[in-house]
Parts: C-alpha cells; sequence; structure tokens
C-alpha cells in the first residue's frame, strides 16, 4: 500500500546528539548532525544493513560506534600514511585516529524529498584558521542520496593555494547474521596489507572469510564488492566510485573487549568494509581542485 504521507524527515534528540530520522517507501535512515555519521540504514522488510552498536554512547567530541564515521584528512594511525600527508599537520597534541572531523558538529545544508528518495547534504564547520593542528582551507561535504539503495558521497575541495594529500574512508559498519558464516566476494587477486602481522603485503585468494581478527588494506580494489551472507539469505553490495581501497575489519573476540561501546560477542555479528583512499590511493588535490569518494550500497536474497 503505498503511504502518500512518505517521504518523511523528522529530526530527534539521541542522548546529546542532534539526528534526522528519514522514512521513504524504500527503507528508514537515521543520521547525526555530528560528523553527519549516518547511525543506521534498514531497507522495509529486512534485516539492518548498516550496524549500530547496542552500547552506542550519543555524546559530543566521539564518534558513534557504527553506522558510517567519516574519517579525514587522514585513515587508521597518521604515523602510517605517507609521510607527504604527515607533514600536513602540525598539532602538538598526538594526531587523533581516523582523522578530525567525525566528532565535529557538521552543518545541515539542505534536505531534499521527491516521491520515493531524500537527499541530505552536509558541511563539515571549519575554524577560518582550518581544523586544529591542520590549518589547510580544503572544504568538505557529505551528500546522503536515500532511494532503492544509500549513496553516500564525500566531497574534498581544496580552497587553498598550495597542494594538499589526504587519506579518507567512509568507514562502514556492515550487520551480518554470523561472521563465521559471512564471507566477502570481489576482492580475489588484490594485494593487501595484513596490518595485524608486521604490514606485510600479500595477495587475495578467493572470497575472504573470517577466522579470527581481521583488519586488511586491500590495494587496486574493483569498484563492485559484495557480502554474502547466507545466515540472513542475502547479499549486500557495495559499489565504489572514486576508491582503489578499502578496509575489511572484524575485531573478533580480544580485541572487541578492548573497544568502548562495544558489547563482549557484537563482533559476532558486524563487519566493517571501509570505501577509502589509502597508502597508494591517497588523494592529491591540486588548489581549487574537487574530489569526491562515493559508495552505493544495496541488498538482494542470495541463493546458496
Ligand atoms: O578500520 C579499522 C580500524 O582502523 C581498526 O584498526 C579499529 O581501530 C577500527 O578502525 C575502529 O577504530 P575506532 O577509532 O573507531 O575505534
Amino acid at each position: 500500500m503505498y503511504d502518500e504521507t512518505l517521504p518523511t524527515v523528522d529530526q530527534l534528540q539521541l542522548g546529546e546528539l542532534a539526528c534526522w530520522r528519514v522514512h521513504t517507501r524504500h527503507a528508514e535512515l537515521l543520521v547525526a548532525q555530528q560528523g553527519a555519521q549516518v547511525l543506521s540504514y534498514q531497507p522495509h522488510g529486512q534485516e539492518p544493513l548498516i550496524w549500530l552498536s547496542e552500547q552506542a554512547d550519543y555524546q559530543p567530541g566521539q564518534s558513534v560506534r557504527g553506522g558510517v564515521p567519516v574519517c579525514w584528512p587522514w585513515f587508521g594511525d597518521l604515523k602510517r600514511n605517507p609521510a607527504t600527508l604527515q607533514a600536513l599537520y602540525h598539532g602538538s597534541a598526538p594526531a587523533p585516529a581516523h582523522g578530525l572531523v567525525r566528532g565535529l558538529d557538521w552543518e545541515l545544508l539542505g534536505i531534499d524529498t521527491e516521491d520515493s528518495a531524500v537527499n541530505l547534504r552536509f558541511a563539515c564547520l571549519q575554524p577560518e584558521a582550518g581544523l586544529p593542528g591542520w590549518p589547510h582551507a580544503v572544504d568538505l561535504q557529505l551528500h546522503i542520496q536515500l532511494d532503492e539503495r544509500l549513496c553516500l558521497t564525500l566531497s574534498s575541495h581544496n580552497r587553498g593555494d598550495q597542494p594538499i594529500v589526504l587519506s579518507q574512508a567512509l568507514h562502514t559498519y556492515f550487520a551480518v547474521s554470523d561472521i563465521h558464516q559471512t564471507r566477502v566476494s570481489g576482492l580475489a587477486g588484490s594485494r593487501y596489507i595484513e596490518t595485524l602481522e608486521g604490514w606485510q603485503e600479500r595477495q587475495q585468494a578467493g572470497d575472504l572469510k573470517f577466522h579470527g581478527e581481521t583488519d586488511r588494506i586491500y590495494l587496486d580494489t574493483p569498484a563492485r564488492l559484495s557480502i554474502l551472507d547466507p545466515g540472513w539469505q542475502r547479499q549486500i553490495h557495495l559499489e565504489a566510485s572514486g576508491s582503489r581501497s578499502a578496509v575489511v575489519w572484524n575485531p573478533w573476540i580480544d580485541k572487541a573487549q578492548r573497544l568502548s561501546q562495544f558489547a563482549s560477542d557484537a563482533w559476532q555479528g558486524m563487519l566493517c568494509i571501509e570505501t577509502a583512499n589509502v597508502l597508494d590511493d591517497v588523494l592529491h588535490l591540486a588548489p581549487n581542485e574537487q574530489k569526491s569518494l562515493a559508495v552505493s550500497l544495496w541488498a538482494e536474497p542470495l541463493q546458496e
């Protein structure tokens, strides 16, 4: 039955955070103003596609565990990034993991609704002098398009007169029925960095299966990756653009104990595949150049 009242966009408060709940005839989406962080995404009649921790804590200045945190202007540990990128950080404080923007307040520039689709556009509010320790004029926007699919586009525009190099990721947490049964297809033949064993370079053979903590940076990745989930008889597709690298992460048992906002058994029902520009795929922006990193997400039945 078509509900003429849809789509709707309602504002709500989760803990200390201002959020929006978007409801269309295809799905429901929750997004926080802080970090322009998509918190959850559930197509109607399906299990959630994007995972959100049951222990999520909605506090200013800290990323909510789950959803799609935006890692920018570097991914991960700054010291593991290329030297040219490290040199752009002049902070006295140690560089925070995953950059400077996921805990900042962003500005909602606009919401457009049309019959079955909703578009939200956020801009990262940056002081005139630039981000703390990162005094560079680079405008950052996130465009969220919800229709039959969810498409996220992260755009960086170098407004300065010097070239900029940055790394970034849409750090997407996916919900899966059981990580033990879950596989990732599309990575076969790709090089990857095994961050848990001395950052050695290896090559993926066949589908990626999970037997323990996994934290790998895949390089030369194809546009399409898929999460095959026999438990929920579904496959989740990721179609990337502007990215040839992806990070695959599951904390497994031991690391799960050390994570904030993370139940001890939550590792069994989640998997991160992070659409990225990292290592030899970092982003180079000439003065006044703009580039975008995007990923489209959708699910379909899996017959196995
Ligand atoms: O993307 C993988 C990773 O770098 C892991 O090593 C783990 O640290 C994860 O990100 C979560 O990081 P966070 O800072 O959000 O707890």
